[in-house]
């Protein structure tokens, strides 16, 4: 066989899987303060307060809202902690999470 000068090369090409994402989503009820949704939204998710007030309104009229966006332990985290806060006020304030689609 005549000989071609070509030879089979491996080539290694390395990818960083990126973590998956999930959802922090705000769940409307009927008893939660609007201001004290907006100063949760500000201290524990560091959302401005224009932003905040656009993140409540749309939860108390669409029924939830997306705050924000993290891997999935530290959206959880976020999540339980921002909940137990309202909880530990005797309000039913339920901040959920979701996997990004
Ligand atoms: N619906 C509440 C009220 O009228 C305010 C509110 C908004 C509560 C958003 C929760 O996720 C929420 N007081």
């Amino acid at each position: 066989m005549a000989e071609t000068g070509t030879r089979l090369r491996t080539k290694t090409v390395t990818r960083t899987a990126k973590p998956p994402l999930h959802k922090v989503i705000l769940v409307n009820d009927d008893f939660t303060p609007r201001e004290f949704v907006v100063r949760l939204l500000k201290s524990e998710f560091r959302v401005p307060e224009a932003q905040a007030a656009v993140i409540m309104l749309t939860a108390h009229t669409r029924g939830s809202c997306l705050v924000a966006v993290f891997t999935k332990e530290i959206a959880e985290e976020k999540a339980n902690r921002a909940t137990e806060i309202a909880r530990n006020q005797g309000y039913p304030l339920l901040f959920t999470t979701e996997p990004e689609d």
